[in-house]
């Protein structure tokens, strides 16, 4: 159905935020900086037990969390619209939800919903919003293996279902739901379709939700195509091309570099049709990331300076 299809390409640019109890170990477990896999990934890299990895939401105080800032920030760096992590890989809801206390309402000392603070500032400031979801939920007993094509376990389903649904009617309009990792069935994949169609008509799909049910194609990170693309589709791009996920010991560094290869990412998306969606990564205090801020706030200067592009 290609409506939804047509205002989201006219987003063109967004912002990527990557934000949940993983930001608080930012890639370090037990003093040690685990090199492998993307920070956000780290229950996994670091082979944390559960029961370990469930107490950093005590310490998920999200204190300087300023959704205000958030949506000024993207605004002013040329972006249209946000996508949020609803829940990553392990499974942590970032939303009021009835499936689960594992969520940043019930069981951290903050105790707001972040979606509901960042989907009302987006209308605010005539923002658009977007939510990322994970098929794998490692909380719920749905591994992964990296190496092997995973099928969602039929038993996943029904939480899938309601959780999807939940994000679908509480957050006002969504323009983009971005399913990542897993391998749905087809019935799967037509099955989660159906949940966002019926609550929100107007969200673009991706094509993580596989058998080709998506509205427009996921690229690779930070990849762009030499030349047009038949149909719409994306660019996830992150700054360090390292982490999505806050990562303490992550080298800060080149800045005009980055800004400049960003920004010709940027452009080439744009100029080849597709849309642009660059990531940052907060602290679980809430707090952006300095360089991350003004890397934005950089390439937004030169979009000014260049309207046209
Ligand atoms: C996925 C996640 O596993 C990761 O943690 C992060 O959220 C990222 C945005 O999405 O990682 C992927 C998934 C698929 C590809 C690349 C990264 N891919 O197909 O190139």
């Amino acid at each position: 159905s290609p409506e939804p299809v047509k205002s989201w390409r006219e987003l063109r640019y967004g912002m990527f935020i990557h934000l949940g109890l993983y930001s608080y170990l930012g890639g370090v477990w037990q003093g040690e900086k685990i090199q492998k896999g993307y920070s956000e990934q780290v229950q996994m890299w670091a082979d944390i037990p559960f029961d370990e990895y469930k107490k950093v939401a005590s310490h998920f105080t999200l204190e300087y969390f300023d959704a205000e800032a958030i949506c000024r920030l993207a605004k002013n760096s040329g972006m249209n619209y946000i996508v949020v992590t609803s829940k990553h890989h392990d499974g942590f809801c970032m939303f009021k939800t009835k499936t689960t206390d594992y969520n940043v309402v019930d069981s951290t000392p903050f105790g707001k919903d972040v979606l509901q603070l960042l989907s009302e500032e987006c209308a605010k400031q005539g923002l658009k919003f977007g939510v990322y979801f994970s098929l794998v939920d490692w909380h719920q007993g749905h591994d992964f293996d990296f190496d092997n094509n995973n099928t969602i376990p039929e038993s996943m389903e029904p939480l899938i279902e309601q959780q999807l649904t939940e994000l679908m009617r509480h957050y006002g309009p969504i323009a983009e739901v971005w399913f990542d990792m897993s391998s749905p069935t087809k019935r799967q994949s037509i099955k989660f379709k159906k949940i966002v169609r019926k609550y929100q008509p107007g969200a673009a799909i991706n094509g993580r939700i596989w058998n080709n049910e998506g509205d427009f194609r996921t690229l690779n990170d930070n990849q762009v195509p030499s030349d047009r693309l038949d149909g719409a589709w994306q660019t996830p791009a992150s700054i360090y091309n390292a982490t999505w996920g806050y990562r303490s010991w992550q080298k800060r560094d080149n800045f005009d570099l980055k800004v400049y290869q960003l920004l010709k990412g940027l452009i080439a998306a744009r100029a080849r049709g597709g849309n642009y969606l660059l990531n940052v990564g907060p602290q679980a205090d809430g707090s952006l990331v300095g360089f991350e801020e003004e890397v934005l706030q950089a390439i937004g200067e030169e979009i000014k300076r260049h309207p046209e592009a």
